[in-house]
């Protein structure tokens, strides 16, 4: 298992200076600790634009980068070695160790963060930090206030903040070839996850059990953890799109729908399929499934540089809505089903998100207030579906309580594009035949 190299992240923070003036430092702080319920703690998990940045897994840290005159520098503030914490809790960087591992320029204790950032900031052009960390907010607020306070000392308190958000997300948006290949085995992972959830599904198994066979895959891999919660959704359960309860049987007869992605070293994979417990798709499900495997294809089709997600939508909606209007559930013209979203009541999300270090990965879909042009090096997910409610009594009983999606994640290319979890069955007969063996 290959990890992105250590020069990538000085790469990263020398990109993020070069579009900022001289004199401008940047701020950026790692996840806080989440306590679970009384002594214990969530599993910790880095914040994704300050690993993208520092490569740091540890709690308790900052990172200040300088654009200064004499060019770029990086200092890490992170905890000290501490034999006695470290016999408890674990083993520390520490600020000897720090800029030999992360090739940071200099590492200095937390404890004086405070201190060192008015040192920093005095005289700044600006202060770029995120905005959505309140926990920054504040000590940026803090050491404004100290700087004002000396000014008649000849401090210079700076007066222009700017949000660190916008910067880094444009640039986590497009991934490198290292993120690529990084993403690449995570996918790996979860297909192979996947495969093995097709294969060992029996009737009367629980959906968590089949969550287990997922989640010993992804771990027996070297996966870390979920990129999110994993969604296993037996019979009608697979209309509720965020269904995570995962404890009802499967049942003879019923489909059942699998949305679940490993992260590998801060990156996130996600596939949903959705496939027949018993191992053979009924006539009914077959249909839905084939119509959403046929929108899938349409928006994959669409994939290549200077599309834009609205052309993988449009195409999605199309296939749906004639399909649908095929088996009586709409009725009516394409062009009055697309007018009115008719569809939205059997296909009610997008088809799709970034998908990176976080799962709904950062990065704008809208430049200007238009749909942002597909480029080389985004990665999407597509996945399109079909749910029809169970409890709508103006459906016919064959069809009520199906829920198929099919989700794939999708590296835009130079020239069109490449589907990274396109080795898990997908069609009607691979499924079965995965099933059957
Ligand atoms: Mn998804």
């Amino acid at each position: 298992m290959t990890k992105i190299a250590t020069i990538e992240y000085v790469q990263r923070r020398n990109a993020l200076l070069q579009q900022l003036p001289i004199g401008a430092v940047v701020i950026v702080n790692c996840a806080s600790v989440q306590i679970r319920n009384g002594d214990v703690e969530q599993d910790y998990r880095q914040n994704s634009s300050f690993y993208y940045l520092s490569g740091m897994v540890e709690p308790h840290t900052t990172l200040v980068l300088v654009n200064s005159v004499d060019g770029p520098r990086s200092i890490l503030f992170c905890r000290s070695k501490d034999k006695l914490q470290e016999i408890w809790h674990g083993r520390r960087l520490g600020v000897d160790a720090a800029p030999k591992i992360l090739l940071v320029d200099e590492a200095h204790v937390s404890e004086s963060l405070e201190q060192k950032l008015v040192e920093l900031l005095d005289g700044a052009s600006q202060v770029v930090y995120r905005f959505s960390q309140d926990e920054t907010f504040e000590l940026v607020q803090q050491s404004l206030a100290k700087l004002r306070r000396l000014s008649r000392q000849g401090k210079v308190c700076p007066t222009t903040l700017v949000d660190l958000d916008p910067l880094i997300d444009a640039m986590r948006l497009f991934k490198s070839g290292a993120e690529v290949e990084q993403m690449t085995q995570a996918c790996n992972i979860s297909v192979a996850a996947h495969k093995r959830a097709m294969s060992v599904c029996k009737v009367g198994m629980n959906e968590y059990q089949l969550a287990a066979e997922l989640h010993h895959q992804f771990s027996i891999q070297g996966s870390q953890r979920v990129a999110y919660g994993s969604i296993v959704a037996g019979g009608d359960n697979a209309c509720i799109l965020h269904y995570t309860n995962n404890d009802q049987s499967l049942q003879d007869g019923d489909l059942v729908l699998i949305d679940a992605g490993c992260e590998l070293d801060h990156y996130a994979s996600d596939i949903t399929r959705t496939f027949p417990v018993n191992g053979h798709f009924s006539d009914p499900q077959k249909i839905i499934y084939e119509i959403v495997l046929a929108a899938h294809k349409a928006a994959l089709e669409c994939i290549k540089p200077g599309a834009v997600y609205t052309d993988m939508q449009d195409a999605a909606v199309r296939v749906i809505i004639q399909g649908l209007t095929n088996i009586g559930l709409l009725t009516g013209t394409l062009e009055t089903n697309i007018e009115n979203q008719n569809y939205r009541k059997f296909y009610m999300h997008n088809i799709g998100h970034w998908l990176g270090m976080d799962v709904h990965d950062v990065g704008a879909y809208k430049l200007g207030g238009v749909s942002r042009p597909l480029t080389q090096g985004m990665i999407t997910t597509v996945e399109p579906g079909i749910y029809i409610d169970p409890d709508d009594m103006t459906i016919p009983s064959q069809w009520r309580g199906i829920g198929v999606r099919i989700e794939d994640n999708i590296l835009v290319t130079e020239t069109g594009y490449r589907n990274l979890t396109g080795d898990l069955p997908v069609s009607v007969v691979d499924i079965e035949r995965l099933m059957a063996s």
